[in-house]
Parts: C-alpha cells; sequence; structure tokens
C-alpha cells in the first residue's frame, strides 16, 4: 500500500504554487497521505483554496501564528475533521525585508522579537497542540536554512531565528520522543519563492550554489517534498532531532 496511506497531515505555509510547503503537500498526497491547509489572511485564502482543491486537500481555516486564537482554532478545525493528526509541517518564516540587506547588528529589537516569534517559536507554538492529537505517534517537519549554521549574506535576523529553530528541533524531539512524535528538519538550498524575493541579491545566491553545489544545480520544492516524504513516513522511524540537508550538497562545500 502506499507509503503514506491513513496518514492524515496539517501543512502550515502554502503562500501560492512555489511555496516549499506546496510541494510537501503534493508529494504527502501523492504516497497516499490526507492533508489540511491553513491560510493567513483573506489575500492568501485565495490563493490556497484553489491549490487545496486541485490536489484534494482540506483548508482548516486562517492561522497567524502571531494570533494564538488562530492557532486554537485550526486545530479544533482537525480535531472535528479527523479526530487525531499523524504529522505536521511547518513550513512559516518572517522578517521585516528592510532587515534582510546590510548588517545583522542594525537589526531592530522589534524585528528581532517578531521575526523569533513567527519563525522559530511558532514550531513548538504549534508542537504543544499537534502533541494533544499525535496519540499513534507522529511526525513534524519544520524547514531551515544554512544560514543558521554559517554566516550568508544578507540573511541576518532570519540566520539567528533559524539557529534557535534547529535548537528547538533537538529539545522537541527529546521532550516528545517517548510519545514516539519525531522532530526534524530540512535544510533546503535556496528557491525562489515569495519569501525568499524578500532577501537581498537572492539571484547572485541562487548563482553562487549553482556554481558551488557538488550537484552543480539548486533544488527544487519537488525534491525538498520527496525527502519532506522520508521524514514523515515509517521509512525514517528511526530518525528525529535531525536537520537533513536538501541543498544539491552546498553544505559540504561553503
Ligand atoms: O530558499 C528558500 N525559499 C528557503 C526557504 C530555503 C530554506 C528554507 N526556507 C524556509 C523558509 O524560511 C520558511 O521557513 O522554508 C519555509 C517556507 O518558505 P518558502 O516556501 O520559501 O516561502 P513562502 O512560499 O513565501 O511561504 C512562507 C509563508 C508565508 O508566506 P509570505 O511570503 O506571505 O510571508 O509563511 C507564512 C505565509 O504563508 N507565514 C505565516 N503563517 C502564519 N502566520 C506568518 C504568520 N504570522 N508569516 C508568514
Amino acid at each position: 500500500s502506499p507509503l503514506m496511506a491513513g496518514k492524515r497531515g496539517l501543512i502550515l505555509g502554502v503562500a501560492n504554487n512555489r511555496s516549499i510547503a506546496w510541494g510537501i503537500a503534493r508529494a504527502a498526497r501523492a504516497h497516499g497521505a490526507e492533508v489540511a491547509f491553513t491560510y493567513q489572511g483573506d489575500a492568501l485564502k485565495k490563493r490556497v483554496e484553489p491549490l487545496a482543491a486541485e490536489i484534494g486537500a482540506h483548508v482548516v481555516g486562517h492561522c497567524d501564528v502571531t494570533v494564538p486564537e488562530t492557532i486554537d482554532a485550526v486545530f479544533a478545525e482537525v480535531e472535528r475533521l479527523w479526530g487525531g493528526l499523524d504529522f505536521l509541517v511547518h513550513a512559516i518564516a518572517f522578517s521585516d525585508k528592510d532587515e534582510l540587506t546590510g548588517r545583522y547588528i542594525d537589526t531592530t529589537e522589534e524585528n528581532f522579537s517578531k521575526s523569533l516569534l513567527i519563525s522559530c517559536y511558532s514550531l513548538t507554538a504549534v508542537a504543544q497542540r499537534a502533541e494533544k492529537l499525535m496519540t499513534n505517534g507522529g511526525a513534524i517537519l519544520t524547514m531551515t536554512y544554512y544560514g543558521a549554521e554559517k554566516w550568508m549574506p544578507h540573511y541576518n535576523v532570519m540566520g539567528v531565528a533559524k539557529a534557535a529553530l534547529e535548537a528547538s528541533v533537538r529539545y522537541l524531539a527529546a521532550d516528545l520522543g517517548p510519545q514516539n512524535i519525531r522532530v526534524n528538519a530540512i535544510s533546503a538550498g535556496p528557491i525562489k519563492t515569495l519569501a525568499a524575493s524578500g532577501i537581498g541579491d537572492f539571484r547572485y545566491i541562487l548563482k553562487w550554489n549553482e556554481y558551488n553545489a557538488p550537484l552543480r544545480r539548486t533544488v527544487t520544492p519537488e525534491e525538498v517534498g520527496d525527502t519532506g516524504v522520508y521524514l514523515l513516513s515509517d521509512l525514517s522511524r528511526g530518525v528525529t532531532g535531525e536537520v537533513h540537508h536538501v541543498d544539491a550538497g552546498y553544505h559540504v562545500v561553503g
């Protein structure tokens, strides 16, 4: 039977058809999973609903991770829909665009707090709710980037947020392991998405990866999706607390 048959997953972070979350959703569906999307605000609702219809995904409502009641509401909807949850995909990040250029040292306290809340704490916030629904174990997956490990031009406060996110993966993995809930991250190479378009000189970063990654190219949301299926399915049942690079090998040379 299909790899993900019988598995029900909530996916946060579909903004449009270039989103990494969309790549993961399509791969999970292709392997037999049931999936549900949230959307952030009415503007994204109009984009997310047709995408959901395209692959037979559910839409469980508006979720802005800075508003805890909206997180509660979508998890309540998931409980009504399925009565449980098997996997969760967290593909969300935010920083003021003006601070994704120039020097890290110029980060404001306001944007630091907001970036860490949306890009890092939100994983823990959703894990708290997911734990209650994952009564038969489960898998949680988040998205990170190499800028957590090394200085990268323009990544600035997002690099600091991703470092904290990767540490969160390890702490959450330890907390949830006894319940057979696994927590992992994919560290994706640069992909041209809406979020990425806010990063200074992004085209240059794509080119740099193309020239220097062992595979001499960048990666696609489909490739991230396929690795996502591995980390969300029982194929990776012995794996937790891991940050898995899907970056055409860039991390070995960069
Ligand atoms: O090169 C890249 N694109 C990489 C992205 C390389 C490595 C990692 N990532 C990460 C991102 O940091 C993020 O964590 O992958 C994740 C998904 O990002 P994406 O697919 O590149 O970007 P996008 O399609 O824009 O989806 C991110 C979405 C938001 O979109 P916009 O662009 O409208 O901010 O995150 C969501 C929103 O849908 N989001 C929120 N959701 C709920 N509450 C919030 C919020 N407050 N803020 C942003």
